[in-house]
């Protein structure tokens, strides 16, 4: 497998006796709304179509209404996952799912890491943002380009259970920008065994061996989980 699950892993945290606390006496449905907490379109497209199958309503957080998500401060992509999840679940009582994800570059001593959104400041837009990891690259040479994207997702019950998996896809940062498919740093990240960058491979190669992909399938489990709980009660 080109992108092997290096560090894929689910964790469960139960956070306190109150997780079952939005038990009610409706009869199970084995149905349940998931929203999206995520405000970048293109992360909402590829976790809708992995999550496809599931008997589960996924809805992006601007349908469920104006929801402030605190800026990220945390310092790893779990904590932001974790805060993004639980400030969306607790505002709108619905089951929440963040991914907090970025590229980690070896040779900046794995910038951007955590700001990946942020790399050079804010306001940019993704073509600046990889141009200038490219400027930042010039003169390195393809052995010490290696980089990975890590993708972590914190799926945080109203409840107060809070559930996370985690992807990692390895790569190295091109010289040019090459393909027009995805979003972010896809145009300058190739996977070695492809020879050829996410942008390039378009939607159903990525999300079958991106880091997001492979936390989604750790989300997949999570979700089936909470489904046949006893409080799986509808929420449509
Ligand atoms: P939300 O926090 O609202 O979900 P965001 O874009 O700010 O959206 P992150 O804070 O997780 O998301 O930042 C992740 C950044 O890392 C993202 O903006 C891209 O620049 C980059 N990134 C993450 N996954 C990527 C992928 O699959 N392909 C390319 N770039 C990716």
């Amino acid at each position: 497998m080109p992108c092997a699950a290096i560090s894929y892993f689910v964790r469960s945290i139960f956070l306190g006796a109150a997780g079952f606390s939005f038990l009610t006496n409706l009869p199970p449905t084995h149905k349940i709304t998931l929203v999206v907490a995520s405000g970048n379109r293109a992360k909402y497209k590829e976790i809708a179509a992995l999550l496809r199958g599931l008997d589960v309503r996924i809805v992006p957080l601007d349908r469920v209404g104006p929801v402030r998500v605190p800026p990220e401060g945390g310092a790893s992509f779990l904590e932001n996952a974790r805060c993004k999840a639980v400030t969306v679940a607790t505002a709108t009582g619905r089951v929440a799912l963040a991914d907090d994800s970025g590229l980690e570059v070896d040779a900046l001593g794995g910038a951007p890491g955590v700001l990946s959104a942020r790399f050079g400041g804010p306001g940019k837009t993704d073509a600046e943002r990889y141009r200038l990891l490219l400027d930042k690259l010039r003169g390195v040479p393809p052995d010490r380009r290696t980089a990975r994207f890590r993708c972590v997702i914190a799926v945080a019950e109203p409840g107060g259970a809070v559930h996370f998996s985690e992807g990692t896809c390895e790569g190295r940062i091109t010289d040019t920008p090459r393909g027009s498919h995805g979003f972010g740093y896809d145009p300058v990240f190739e996977v070695p065994s492809l020879g050829r960058t996410l942008a390039e491979v378009g939607p159903s190669v990525k999300n079958r061996l991106s880091h997001r992909a492979q936390a989604v399938r750790g989300v997949r489990a999570i979700l089936k989980r909470i489904l046949s709980s006893p409080g799986a009660a509808a929420q449509d």
